[in-house]
C-alpha cells in the first residue's frame, strides 16, 4: 500500500540505527546506572512527618509544600559523606558500563556552577562542583558518563508550560538560550561526556519549538562530535516527539521505555532503546520510606537480562541520601548485582538480540559478531529439560555452562529442529548461563 510520506524539514534525519563506533559502545552497554540526586533528596519524600505518595524528586510540587521552603532548602544542601570514587567503584563492582547522572532535575537546582544562575552547587554551603567530581570518577572507573538535563526548570521564570501570550513568546526566547547556554557549558566543561539524557520535554512550550530543538541538537552534535542524544531530546514541526509525522524515530534511540520493558522484538520496531528502572514501584529521588514492593536482585537481573535479549540497555536507577550515602537497599542490590555479573556479564556485554523462538526457561542473547548465544535460565521446568529451538539455518554444535566451558552438556534433537538440554531441575537460587557454539546449517 502507498505510505504517505510528508515531506519535513525537522523530522528524522535518519532512518535506521546509527552505525557509528561510539554508538556501537552504547549498544554494547547491557548494564546502566542511573543517579537522581538533588535538593529533593533532603525531604526523602516527607515535609513535617507528613509523607508525600508522589515520586520523591517531585516533592516541590505536592500541595503541601511551600515553594519558599524548597527553593531555600539548598542552603541545606552539604553532602559532608559524598566521595563520587565510592560511588564509581560501587558502580563498578556492579558491572554497569554506563552513568547517567542529574546535573539539573525538573527543580532547576543545578549540581554544577552554571554561570547562567544562581541557584547552583556553588552557592550551596557544600561550594564544589558535583557533576565534574561524578564525571572525573566515573570515567576513571572506565564507565562511561551521560548527563541527565531537565529542560522543564521550575525554578527560572522564564520557563512556560505553553506559549499563549506575546509575554510568552518573549520569556521563552530568553529559556530557549538560556537552556543553549546551560548545555554548550556542560559539555564544554565536562568533555568526557558521552551523551546527554534529555527529559522534561513533553510540554506544549517545547513541542512548539520543533525548528529550534532541531537546530541545537545539530549543534550540540557539531560542538561534541559523537555525542549521543535519545529520543526525548526534541520535536518535529508538528509538535511530535520521539518519532516524526511519517512514523521515524528522532534521535539516536528510544527513549521511550522508563518503568517497561517491551515484551516482543517487534516492540522496539528495529530501533535501539533502553529501559530506565526503579528500584520501588515509582520515584527516582531518594524516599525514606520506599512503600509496597521492592525489586529483589533476581528481578533486576531478569529484567537486564530480557532488555538484553531484546537488543536494549537495561538502566536502574539509585537514589542517594542527602549527605552522599546510598541505602543499604541498593548497596545490597549493587553488590549480589555485581557478584552474579563477574561471572555471567558474557551474557549480557556486548550482546543482542538472536531471533530465537523465545523460550520458557528465560532469555536468550547473541555475543556481537560472534557464533555465541547465551541462554540465560531463570526457570527450570520440573522436568529439568529446557528447550532450544535454533533460527532457521543455524545449528548448535556445543553446549556447557558458562561456568564450566570444556565440560559439554548433552543435546538431545527433536525431530521438529528443536533439542532438550537435560539439567537437574531443582536447587537453583540465581539465574544461569548455557553457552551454545553455533554454526551455519540445517
Ligand atoms: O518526571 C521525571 C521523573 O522525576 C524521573 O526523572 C524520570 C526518569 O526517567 N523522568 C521523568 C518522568 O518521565
Amino acid at each position: 500500500s502507498a505510505q504517505q510520506t510528508k515531506v519535513l524539514q525537522h523530522g528524522a534525519h535518519r532512518v535506521g540505527k546509527r552505525t557509528d563506533a561510539e554508538m556501537a559502545t552504547w549498544r554494547g552497554y547491557g548494564l546502566g546506572q542511573f543517579i537522581h540526586w538533588g535538593v529533593y533528596s533532603l525531604f526523602g519524600g516527607e515535609l513535617n512527618g507528613n509523607y508525600y505518595n508522589g515520586a520523591a524528586e517531585w516533592i516541590r510540587s505536592w500541595k503541601d509544600m511551600p515553594h519558599g521552603v524548597y527553593d531555600s532548602a539548598y542552603k541545606q544542601f552539604n553532602p559532608a559523606s559524598f566521595n563520587a570514587t565510592q560511588w564509581a567503584k560501587m558502580a563498578k563492582q556492579m558491572g554497569v558500563r554506563y552513568v547517567t547522572f542529574t546535573t539539573k532535575h525538573h527543580d532547576g537546582f543545578c549540581l554544577w556552577p552554571s554561570k547562567y544562575t544562581d541557584y547552583t552547587i556553588a552557592n550551596s554551603p557544600y561550594k564544589k562542583d558535583i557533576v565534574k567530581q561524578v564525571v572525573d570518577a566515573y570515567s576513571k572507573e572506565g564507565i562511561d558518563v551521560y548527563l541527565y538535563f531537565s529542560v522543564m526548570d521550575w525554578h527560572n521564570p522564564d520557563w512556560r508550560y505553553d506559549l499563549k501570550t506575546k509575554e510568552d513568546s518573549a520569556a521563552f526566547e530568553r529559556f530557549k538560550l538560556f537552556t543553549k547556554n546551560q548545555l554548550t557549558e556542560l559539555l564544554q566543561q565536562y568533555p568526557q561526556t558521552k551523551g546527554l539524557w534529555f527529559d522534561g520535554t513533553w510540554d506544549n512550550s517545547w513541542k512548539k519549538s520543533g525548528a529550534f530543538t532541531d537546530t541545537l541538537e545539530q549543534y550540540l552534535k557539531t560542538l561534541h562530535p559523537g555525542l549521543i542524544i535519545g529520543s526525548r531530546f526534541r520535536a518535529d514541526e508538528f509538535g511530535n516527539r520521539h518519532v516524526d509525522a511519517n512514523g521515524v524515530l528522532m534521535g539516536d534511540y528510544e527513549q521511550g521505555w522508563e518503568r517497561k520493558i517491551p515484551k516482543t522484538y517487534a516492540d522496539v520496531h528495529g530501533n535501539d532503546w533502553d529501559c530506565v528502572m526503579t528500584i520501588p514501584e515509582n520515584g527516582w529521588g531518594y524516599q525514606k520510606k520506599w512503600l509496597g514492593h521492592w525489586k529483589s536482585t533476581n528481578e533486576i537481573l531478569e529484567m537486564t537480562a530480557q532488555c538484553v535479549s531484546l537488543g536494549g540497555n537495561f538502566v536502574l536507577n539509585f537514589g542517594p541520601r542527602a549527605d552522599g550515602t546510598f541505602r543499604p537497599e541498593e548497596v545490597t542490590i549493587a553488590k549480589e548485582a555485581g557478584d552474579w555479573m563477574k561471572i555471567n556479564s558474557a551474557a549480557i556485554y556486548n550482546c543482542e538480540y538472536t531471533g530465537w523462538e523465545k523460550q520458557d526457561w528465560g532469555y536468550y542473547t547473541k555475543k556481537t559478531g560472534e557464533n555465541k548465544v547465551y541462554m540465560i535460565v531463570f526457570n527450570v521446568p520440573v522436568s529439568g529439560s529446557l528447550k532450544i529451538k535454533p533460527a532457521k539455518n543455524t545449528l548448535v554444535d556445543k553446549a556447557y555452562l558458562l561456568t564450566a566451558p570444556g565440560k559439554n552438556l548433552s543435546l538431545e534433537k527433536l525431530d521438529y529442529g528443536a533439542s532438550f538440554i537435560h539439567v537437574s531441575s531443582t536447587g537453583y537460587k540465581q539465574p544461569f548461563v548455557i553457552v551454545l557454539e553455533t554454526k551455519e546449517g540445517s
